[in-house]
């Protein structure tokens, strides 16, 4: 099955917007669950991700359960290790941390996933993960041991992005990192978009309408939201479906 990846295609073509709430297993309390997917379900929000750079086990795949319980939304797993792979999941970002060069992040733990992920219903959708620093150091990076590409070195980034394309990634997810200071800025997401053919998602450090619009307008296909939701559930009020 492929109807994830597929929908986001055909939603970009349409010119709609996608945007994912990023759920965090580690920050999350699975008893308050409902009252946080209630506000997702009544916002602009086209899709859920889950998933975080340190996770305790089992955790993710309870959440998940609760989660179905209360949303049609597809969840969609944004892991930060194996042990998040989640068959309740409706789909995986197979990411690969290509702004990086710790192997383990570029295919190592994709080996090992595999016998885990054969178990599963999952659309494994293979994502190009490019890290950009942010003015201060995330948790990706002392997670994967990498240092993320300079702000300041649009080609590089524009550069790392095309590479993943071109190695057969079906995203490219530009990450400024969870709680950034500085969103992922205009001129390197038109950059970016400008080189790309597949969808391009962008996250990190959004925390206003205004953010959120400009990396839209930039060329973002998918803007994810994690931190500013779950520090500030009124933030919801400014992203209200339209009827
Ligand atoms: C992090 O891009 C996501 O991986 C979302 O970041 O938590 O800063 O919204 P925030």
């Amino acid at each position: 099955m492929t109807t994830i990846y597929k929908n986001i295609r055909a939603s970009i073509k349409r010119q709609d917007r996608l945007f994912a709430v990023l759920i965090d297993p580690d920050k999350t309390s699975v008893n308050k669950i409902s009252v946080f997917i209630d506000k997702i379900n009544r916002s602009i929000a086209t899709h859920i991700f889950v998933g975080g750079s340190i996770v305790d086990d089992n955790k993710t795949d309870k959440l998940i359960k609760e989660i179905k319980r209360f949303t049609p939304l597809p969840i969609v797993l944004f892991p930060g290790d194996i042990t998040q792979i989640s068959n309740n999941a409706d789909a995986l970002l197979f990411l690969s941390l290509i702004s990086g060069r710790n192997p383990e992040y570029l295919i190592g733990k994709h080996v090992d996933s595999v016998s885990k992920l054969k178990g599963t219903n999952l659309e494994v959708i293979p994502t190009g993960y490019v890290l950009v620093e942010n003015g201060k150091q995330t948790s990706v990076e002392r997670v994967t041991h990498t240092k993320p590409i300079s702000r300041d070195n649009i080609q590089c980034i524009v550069n790392t992005a095309k590479a993943g394309e071109l190695l057969g990634m079906k995203l490219i997810y530009l990450e400024a990192g969870s709680g950034a200071i500085e969103p992922i800025t205009s001129d390197i997401i038109r950059s970016v978009k400008r080189e790309l053919n597949i969808p391009l998602i962008v996250g990190g450090g959004i925390r206003t309408i205004g953010q959120l619009e400009n990396a839209y307008n930039s060329g973002a296909d998918l803007v994810v939201i994690g931190t500013a939701l779950e520090e500030d559930y009124s933030f919801f009020e400014q992203l209200k479906q339209e009827h």
